[in-house]
């Protein structure tokens, strides 16, 4: 008798012992692999299709289950897939926010599912910073910066007006709003420098040409400089500029953001004058990141990606060494 009653209270007390254990054992084990749920902005741009590789390469090498959606740079879509890895009821969910409002309301969700949210690439604009629990990505208002700085050292001996054109990404977004900030904060500085028009390319090749036709046709020969949130834009410009009769590169200087091959092929065929790198290679880094808040460790709340600037006289010894 006293046999029995001791084993049912054993069997009795198990689930709360599992509760104390973190409740592992009521997720199937402690050895269970991590399950992430990413929403990606799309397939935009060179620079995007290198990043989702990234991640996919990094979270299987890492042995992270990983729940993969593209939202083809609607955000509807992104706020649908969160909503969804909430419900399936992931580790840890990830996502580069293709704008930077909206997210309030999801990301209480997530909150009050206890689900931690790591945001990558581009930044939110919350109210409550609890609602993540850490950003990795790139100062954009540098990469801003840096184009600017790049382009005042080029033409430092060119005398004003020097007029430029400017292609903006997707509107709203972290990257546009930081970049154009930036660039403006160096340029405004040097009363030679006048941006003279300013449009959204949405970071594709195809709607930059398409801007750039535009400006070309209402500013023609006036244009002396283009400024590109990123290359893919960019490299549509440089069709533009050459079907209309000019010389990216020379009759018009092009400076534009990423890094990318494309880019690097530009420079040295003589098209692109400089691009700002922004690295897209962060899939390593954020899925050490979600291994570590995973284990409830504590991650810095803003995680900066280290780059650089290169410009025609570097592109041809970088180019073989560049993974995107
Ligand atoms: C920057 C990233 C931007 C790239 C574009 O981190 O969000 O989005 O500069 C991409 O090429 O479309």
């Amino acid at each position: 008798m006293k046999i029995r009653s001791l084993l049912l209270a054993a069997v009795a007390v198990l689930p709360l012992l599992a509760a104390c254990s973190g409740g592992k054992s009521d997720k199937g084990g402690a050895d269970r692999p991590i399950t992430l749920g990413f929403s990606q902005v799309g397939a935009e741009s060179e620079w995007r299709t290198a990043n989702t590789r990234s991640i996919k390469a990094a979270a299987k090498a890492a042995g992270i289950r990983l729940k993969f959606s593209d939202a083809q740079q609607k955000q509807e879509n992104q706020i649908k897939a969160l909503r969804s890895f909430i419900a399936q009821r992931v580790d840890v969910i990830a996502f580069s926010p293709v704008v930077e409002s909206g997210w309030e309301t999801v990301l209480r969700e997530a909150k009050a599912a206890g689900i931690p949210v790591i945001v990558t690439d581009r930044a939110v604009d919350v109210t409550d910073d609890s609602l993540y629990t850490t950003l990795i990505g790139s100062d954009f208002v540098e990469e801003g910066r840096r184009a600017a700085r790049w382009l005042i050292d080029d033409m430092k001996d060119r005398k004003g007006p020097i007029n430029i054109v400017e292609l903006q990404g997707t509107v709203g977004s972290a990257p546009a709003i930081d970049r154009q900030k930036g660039f403006h904060e160096v340029i405004d500085a040097d009363p030679r420098f006048k941006v003279i028009r300013s449009q959204s390319g949405d970071f594709t090749r195809a709607k930059g040409k398409e801007v750039m036709e535009a400006f070309l046709k209402a500013e023609g020969k006036n244009i002396d400089v283009l400024y590109a949130h990123n290359d893919d834009m960019a490299i549509g410009a440089i069709q533009a500029i050459e079907e209309a009769g000019l010389q990216p590169g020379k009759d018009i200087t092009v400076v534009s953001i990423d890094g990318v091959k494309g880019a690097f092929q530009a420079m040295m065929a003589g098209k692109l004058n400089a691009t700002v790198e922004c690295n897209p290679l962060i899939g390593p880094q954020l899925m050490d990141i979600v291994k570590k808040v995973h284990a409830g460790q504590t991650v810095p709340k803003r995680i900066i990606v280290n780059e650089s600037v290169f410009d025609r006289s570097q592109a041809a010894a970088a180019f073989p060494s560049r993974q995107y």
